[in-house]
């Protein structure tokens, strides 16, 4: 073998290698990174909305902070969160029908509070969602929303704005095949309430992002 080819072989071998473990290099190979956050990128997706059994007529929509409170000044308060938009065939969506690596939703909390838990949501909500239009607010039943939780829950915050994240992927992952995406809603647990900025938040840094590695589907 001529020392030119020997260099082939190796590079071949190396490959290889690289293939067959591709923990090695972290993410399998052929994976994307997309990450969704209001005004980044041209992206105006999300809608995330306050409901509050205080005020249950009142559209929250465009407060900066939300809160998420069983006890809010007497009575409860939920988040509705979802982000639109994120499956198609343009360069900053997920191909419908991709393999999801990974899924975190990451919010900026500024005031920490007893256990929140993160649900799918199974009925739609709009822009007008208040307290009232869900029905008395959401429940986790299975029919409003999902018994079971994301597999990540917080309540306490370790600075002034923390970056919470929740693991997501199993959800985001049935999207991608299908399942229709309703978002999800913010639940407490207790009467101490759980803040963090809202999409409206004037610094993009800080408004909620959702960060998902995919592989695309293989084409015919
Ligand atoms: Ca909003
Ligand atoms: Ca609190
Ligand atoms: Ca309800």
């Amino acid at each position: 073998m001529g020392s030119h080819l020997r260099i082939a072989a190796s590079i071949a071998l190396l490959a290889t290698s690289i293939w067959i473990n591709p923990s090695v290099a972290g993410d399998p190979v052929g994976t994307r990174t997309v990450t969704f956050c209001q005004g980044k990128d041209g992206y105006q997706g999300v809608l995330d909305i306050e409901i509050w059994a205080l005020a249950p007529t009142t559209i929250l929509n465009a407060n900066p902070q939300v809160t998420v409170d069983e006890n809010n000044g007497g009575a409860e308060s939920q988040v509705l969160m979802r982000f639109d938009d994120i499956f198609g065939t343009n360069p900053n969506q997920i191909p419908k029908d991709s393999t999801i690596v990974s899924a975190r939703l990451e919010v900026t909390a500024f005031d920490q509070g007893d256990t929140v838990h993160l649900h799918r949501m199974l009925v739609p909500f709009g822009k007008a969602a208040t307290w009232n239009k869900m029905v008395s607010g959401v429940s986790a039943d299975d029919l409003e929303s999902l018994r079971v939780t994301e597999t990540f829950t917080f309540g306490k915050i370790s600075a002034a704005a923390s970056f919470v994240a929740f693991e997501v992927t199993e959800t985001v992952q049935a999207w991608a095949n299908g399942t229709e995406n309703h978002g999800w809603v913010f639940l407490n647990t207790g009467g101490n309430g759980w803040d963090f900025y809202s999409s409206d938040f004037d610094k993009v840094a800080q408004r909620p992002r959702l960060i998902v590695k995919f592989i695309e589907p293989i084409k015919p």
